[in-house]
């Protein structure tokens, strides 16, 4: 981003629509729109802020090509603290193509993609957490996916990191008035106050990081992947979860080659669910292709539903290294007597049983899917952390604090290593939230201390 700066860019999906809007951003805004409304040779005024007018645009020949409404958002009162304007015009991508080019001629240039959202940032309208969320909040794909997105949006896990910083800032104000300002043991409980302040820090720390899973299931899904050896009823299965006629079922064995996917939900959480290739010996160049394909998705799964056939009961061997979560399935259950059955219960305790060509078991499967996935009813009114760099934020400073403690352990304690790794635990949190200035630490010292007595 260049200081000073006006960019301009659609703020609406390409395409044919009712309305489309063009936004402006930076401190041109006002003089390059003044130029797209000016009559040539008329007096004019530009609109108030934050009242839609109505007005004629005209190009550089003085003719006039569109009317549309326009709203001005004057500093700092805007969604990214600079001057915007916003022209609602007809969702005509030519006249869309036009405003901008209009706008790029009187000296804007086209925004780069997440640009507004990022000046939003640099001045300090919302922190990272919120600018990652205003993305995920556009593209959830459920109700419940936008409700907790919009939650986030509007501060709720901001606020979470918020109190920890406190917390820490709070510690680390301690720590450095008994290093630098403190000449008489004016803080004699200083060990066992640190105690006190950084280990609830910890138990909530840890706690944002479990919630991880929960909002990387909201925000991006889980794959959920069919695997087992051939013809024991995978693609039938995936149609009988998915309630539509997706996949090829044959009798042959080695029917699916490609893996072949749907997208559905439960309970708010968008699944891929995705059928492959039956595992077994490759007969030919192509299904070696698809077992090969088969193997990636079983490394990529979140959740894996490892199908057999019945009687045989054959299972299937599944890679040491597969991190995912395995729900066992016994398929063609129809097929079974009830003694057959019995038996096999009995061998497999953990082991569901289905028919997918009766749709036998299909909502005893789904539930056990919710429930291995960690899905649930509270899902969508939690505050998680949703991205693998909040995730990693939080892990780092846990692991400041635990040295911190570790260090407060000891006998005499060093207060400087404290000091140190205090600072490596906000260091982290600043990366989701933004900077801790000195005057942050500062300021609490001298709130807290009455240091001028
Ligand atoms: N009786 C019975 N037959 C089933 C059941 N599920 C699938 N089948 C039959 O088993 C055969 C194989 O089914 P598919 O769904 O094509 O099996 P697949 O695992 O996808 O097979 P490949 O793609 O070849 O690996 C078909 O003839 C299905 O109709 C079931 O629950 N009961
Ligand atoms: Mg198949």
């Amino acid at each position: 981003m260049t200081p000073g700066d006006t960019i301009v860019a659609p703020a609406t999906p390409f395409g044919v629509g009712g309305l489309a809007i063009v936004r402006l951003s930076g401190p041109s805004s006002e003089q390059i729109t003044s130029l797209l409304l000016q009559k040539p040779g008329a007096t004019f005024s530009f609109p108030e802020p934050r009242r839609a007018t109505l007005v004629t645009l005209y190009d550089q020949k003085g003719t006039p090509f569109e009317e549309a409404m326009v709203t001005f958002f004057k500093a700092p009162h805007s969604y990214t603290g600079e001057d915007i304007v916003e022209i609602s015009c007809h969702g005509n991508p030519v006249v869309v193509q036009k405003i901008v080019s209009a706008c790029c001629a009187h000296g804007a240039r086209i925004a780069d993609p997440g640009e507004f959202t990022r000046r939003a940032f640099l001045n300090g309208k919302m922190d990272l957490i919120q600018a990652e969320s205003v993305s995920s909040f556009i593209h959830a794909q459920s109700e419940a996916s936008a409700a907790f997105n919009f939650r986030l949006l509007k501060g709720s896990l901001s606020k979470k990191f918020q109190t920890i910083k406190t917390g820490i800032v709070k510690a680390l104000s301690f720590v450095e008035f008994e290093l630098d300002i403190s000449e008489e043991d004016l803080l004699p409980n200083l060990r066992s106050d640190l105690f006190l302040l950084l280990n609830p820090l910890l138990k909530e720390i840890d706690e944002l990081i479990g919630s991880y899973r929960q909002g990387h299931l909201l925000t991006d899904g889980a794959l959920v992947v069919i695997v087992g050896k051939t013809n024991v009823g995978k693609s039938t299965l995936l149609n009988a979860l998915s309630e539509k006629d997706r996949a090829i079922t044959s009798r042959h064995p080695g029917t699916t080659r490609d893996p072949i996917d749907v997208s559905l939900f439960i309970d708010g959480v968008p699944i891929k669910l995705v059928d492959t290739a039956g595992l077994r010996k490759a007969k030919s160049e192509i299904e070696h292709e698809g077992i090969k394909r088969t193997h990636r998705y079983i490394y990529d799964a979140d959740l894996l539903i490892l199908l057999k056939d019945t009687p045989g009961a054959v299972g299937i061997d599944l890679p040491d290294k597969n991190r995912a979560a395995v729900i066992r399935v016994f398929n063609k259950s129809d097929l079974l007597s009830a003694e057959q059955r019995r038996q096999l219960q009995r061998k497999y305790p953990d082991h569901l049983f289905i028919s997918a060509k009766t749709n036998t078991g299909i909502e005893t499967l789904k539930s056990a899917i919710k429930t291995t996935l960690g899905i649930s009813d509270a899902l969508s009114s939690t505050v998680a952390i949703t991205t693998a760099r909040q995730h990693a934020a939080a892990v780092n400073c846990k692991r400041g604090l635990e040295r911190a403690l570790c260090l407060l352990d000891q006998q005499p304690a060093a207060y400087e290593l404290v000091a140190l790794e205090l600072r490596e635990a906000l260091t982290a949190i600043d990366t989701v939230l933004g900077k801790t200035t000195p005057d942050d630490i500062l300021n609490l010292i001298f709130n807290s201390f009455c240091v001028g007595k």
